[in-house]
């Protein structure tokens, strides 16, 4: 065991010293969301063996009373942020209307939270990746009462956000606002997320494209022409192809390996199938804190304004000289 590991907390504590105002809070808030995860990793873990992950209301071998893991994540999430006195509101991926955190806790948090407990959770049967997403904002006037609309900012507002992979071993990849993208390995041993990949940065191009090509049909014209010039480049070797089909995922291979991840409109979703708030903005935050690009098409996603919780974006994310050549191509064949 490293006993000068870089804990999480050890690594915020450090950073806090950058922040003259800060009072703590935000070291609390981490630590409510470190032990969701912690909490959800250990579930998803044991989800084969006791067939915990089945429809919610049943008994399972043990008898306990069976939550569906989405369900189990989104009330770990709820109540961990809900007790540590740093949050006044929550937008959840799995409620359907704004959470308000419960009064007195309420008057002590500044801080909203955006999340999606448990993304790609239909992949969990056949054992792929899956994650917990999530970004931080504050309440616009702290010295104002919260108000539902206070959850409708644009991702440039996120103080921090990140996601949590339960994979073949489980990460947290954190990015705070003007101070990197950091990856910190959970270490079941010593209960703590271990610093591992300091300052995650995007490759500037890849060799990877990520999307749904059974799509392909109802897509726009420019990215039809986009993925064959990656399939049957003119000069060059063809790009590879990669997709979990579960966001964290494909967004960490992206992160690690550079390329693009796409979700774009198409004829069947016109606004593509995932959301603005606690899927887009997130990931859009860490990869441009990292140096990569995110787009909808026509603006970067955290420009955005959102108009409601459950809104959903296109998505052109990764490696910033990629995301540039496939809004080329939607600017020459699908505006015209
Ligand atoms: P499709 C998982 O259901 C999810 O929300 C994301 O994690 C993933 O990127 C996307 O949907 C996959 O959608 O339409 O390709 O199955």
């Amino acid at each position: 065991m490293d006993t000068n590991c870089m804990t999480v907390s050890r690594f915020i504590i450090e950073r806090q010293r950058d922040f003259p105002g800060a009072t703590g809070e935000f070291t609390t808030l981490l630590n409510s969301l470190l032990t969701s995860f912690k909490a959800i990793s250990s579930a998803v873990n044991r989800a084969g063996i006791h067939q915990i992950y089945g429809l919610a209301g049943e008994s399972n071998v043990t008898g306990d009373d069976q939550k569906k893991l989405d369900v189990l994540s989104n009330d770990v999430f709820i109540n961990m942020l809900g007790a540590s006195f740093t949050v006044c509101g929550m937008v959840s991926e799995e409620n359907e209307k704004v959470i308000r955190v419960p009064a007195p806790n309420e008057k002590q948090g500044k801080y909203i939270v955006c999340f999606d407990p448990l993304d790609g959770s239909s992949n969990i049967e056949c054992l792929a990746s899956i994650g917990s997403i999530f970004g931080i904002l504050k309440k616009p006037d702290t010295n104002e009462p919260f108000k539902e609309e206070d959850v409708l900012q644009s991702g440039d507002n996120f103080v921090a956000a990140g996601y949590t992979l339960y994979g073949s071993a489980t990460m947290l990849v954190l990015a705070l606002k003007n101070h990197g993208v950091h990856g910190f390995m959970y270490d079941p041993t010593i209960g703590e997320f271990v610093l591992t990949d300091p300052d995650m940065l995007v490759k500037e191009k890849g060799k990877i494209y990520s999307t749904n090509e059974g799509y392909f049909k109802y897509l726009s014209p420019g990215i039809q022409k986009y993925i064959d010039a990656k399939k049957f480049p003119q000069s060059g070797e063809p790009y590879g192809a990669r997709y979990i089909g579960s966001m964290v995922a494909d967004m960490h291979r992206t992160i690690k390996y550079g390329g693009i991840f796409m979700y774009p409109a198409n004829t069947k979703s016109p606004n593509g199938k995932l959301r603005l708030l606690y899927e887009c903005n997130p990931m859009a935050f860490i990869v441009e804190q990292a140096g990569g690009a995110a787009s909808n098409g026509s603006q970067r996603i955290l420009e955005i304004e959102p108009k409601s919780i459950h809104e959903r974006a296109p998505i052109f994310i990764g490696s910033k000289k990629d995301v540039e050549e496939v809004l080329e191509y939607i600017q020459r064949h699908d505006h015209n």
